[in-house]
């Protein structure tokens, strides 16, 4: 408990937690999203304080960055110039998995009636937020939202990734540029081919001036992630019922969640039993089995999905000595030691936890809480593990694995949608 909450306190910049010190000095989305959890068992204020800084960042249009630069730092590329966002403070000007709804809502159920006016001035913030997603990237109306980078999906090189990225140009740089791989080593990182498109799509939505309808269009990069549209689901039906408790019109958020459960099923692959994401330029789902198709356990689905769904987990849990690999550990591109595609990351545990519990299996939820316990106490707060030998890698002293283990280890009560929560 008091290491967690080290690693947290040094990570914390008066108010918001930059993920890891030197790897990535400002203020993350999702990373926000999972500090707010470990606040909460450490300091309740801190952790609406988190999510208030997030939100300085956020666009008139509801746009909600991925980065909020709230200060100078030469230490990560691309940093506020590379990006060219002129507002005060910086940001990035793609987004990532809104995981922030369900993380307010629970919030609110910890805390008491002082917890529920905090939440009315998050209430019009995420709300503009979701209605932008909806809005912006789904012009179609199908249900699902796409996302423009694979940045924006939070499994930055995910193997899915690998044949929609091929039709995004490479803009050359030098390898000396960036800064990630002058903290961890290169092979557990993207390489610099993927960076190179990663760089290349950044440069396009900039001379678009991120105009958020020619992006969607211009973009080579446009695919319906199942990861990020799980998790805005969720996020939706948390949205619903703060809507509820707060006194206002949940009819939009609901509607966004039914609308959305029952499109995700167009994801689901009978063959590989678990959901796929979809690559919009071809309409064909990406033959890449990776953790992020397991995120629909979030939502209430049939038994009979549910069932398949949990055989492939067990299957999978058979062939790793920790769970949950980011990729399918026998297929031809799982990489035990690179980034999103294999290791092991604690957000992902926690996520499919929630999951599992909420439709009653409990033993394969107990083992992802022991999987990353053991992990944490074997090699300390590492970004991610190996899921075969349990080493850990990347950046070090990292912000969401310490709150993770701290609301494991810490034991909160509540859970913001559905049955009880991953506290075991
Ligand atoms: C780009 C901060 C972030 C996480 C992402 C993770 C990694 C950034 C990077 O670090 O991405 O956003 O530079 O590699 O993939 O999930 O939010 O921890």
């Amino acid at each position: 408990m008091k290491a967690a909450e080290a690693v947290l306190r040094a990570n914390d910049r008066d108010g918001y937690t930059v993920p890891a010190q030197g790897l990535y000095p400002f203020q993350w989305l999702w990373d926000s999203g999972f500090a707010a959890l470990g606040w909460a068992v450490l300091d309740e204020e801190r952790a609406w304080l988190e999510l208030e800084r997030l939100f300085l960042g956020q666009w008139e249009s509801g746009f909600l960055p991925h980065i909020v630069f709230h200060q100078e730092d030469s230490g990560y590329f691309p940093g506020p110039e590379v990006w060219g966002v002129r507002r005060d403070p910086p940001t990035s000007g793609i987004t990532q998995p809104p995981f922030l709804a369900p993380v307010v809502l629970h919030l609110v159920r910890r805390s008491s009636e002082r917890g529920l006016e905090r939440a009315r001035w998050f209430y019009p913030h995420l709300l503009a937020f979701h209605r932008f997603l909806h809005r912006h990237r789904d012009p179609g109306g199908s249900g699902l939202v796409a996302v423009l980078h694979p940045w924006e999906t939070g499994m930055d090189n995910s193997p899915a990734w690998d044949l929609p990225l091929k039709r995004v140009p490479r803009r050359p740089f030098a390898l000396e540029t960036r800064r990630d791989i002058q903290h961890v080593p290169q092979e557990e990182r993207p390489r610099q081919e993927d960076y190179e498109r990663y760089l290349y799509l950044v440069s396009l939505f900039r001379e678009l001036g991120y105009d958020p309808d020619a992006c969607f269009r211009e973009s080579p990069f446009r695919v319906v992630d199942v990861g990020f549209n799980a998790l805005l689901l969720f996020a939706d039906e948390a949205l619903g019922e703060l809507a509820w408790l707060l006194g206002e019109d949940p009819a939009e958020p609901k509607g966004w969640f039914q609308k959305g459960v029952l499109a995700l099923e167009a994801l689901w692959d009978e063959e590989a039993g678990l959901y796929r994401s979809l690559d919009l330029h071809t309409g064909e789902r990406i033959p890449r089995d990776t953790s992020a198709g397991f995120l629909p356990l979030l939502l209430p689905l049939s038994s009979s999905r549910v069932g398949r769904l949990v055989a492939t987990f067990r299957a999978w849990a058979g062939e790793a000595r920790y769970l949950f690999p980011s990729a399918h550990p026998l297929a031809p591109y799982f990489e035990p030691r690179r980034y999103w595609r294999g290791p092991v990351w604690a957000p992902i545990n926690w996520l499919l936890a929630w999951g599992l519990i909420r439709h009653g299996f409990l033993e394969e939820a107990a083992r992802l809480r022991e999987d990353l316990i053991a992990l944490v106490e074997g090699s300390g707060f590492c970004e991610y593990y190996h899921p075969l030998t349990g080493k850990g890698l990347g950046g070090r002293g990292f912000s969401w694995t310490a709150a993770i283990y701290l609301a494991w280890i810490g034991g909160q009560a509540a859970f913001p949608v559905g049955l009880g929560g991953p506290n075991l």
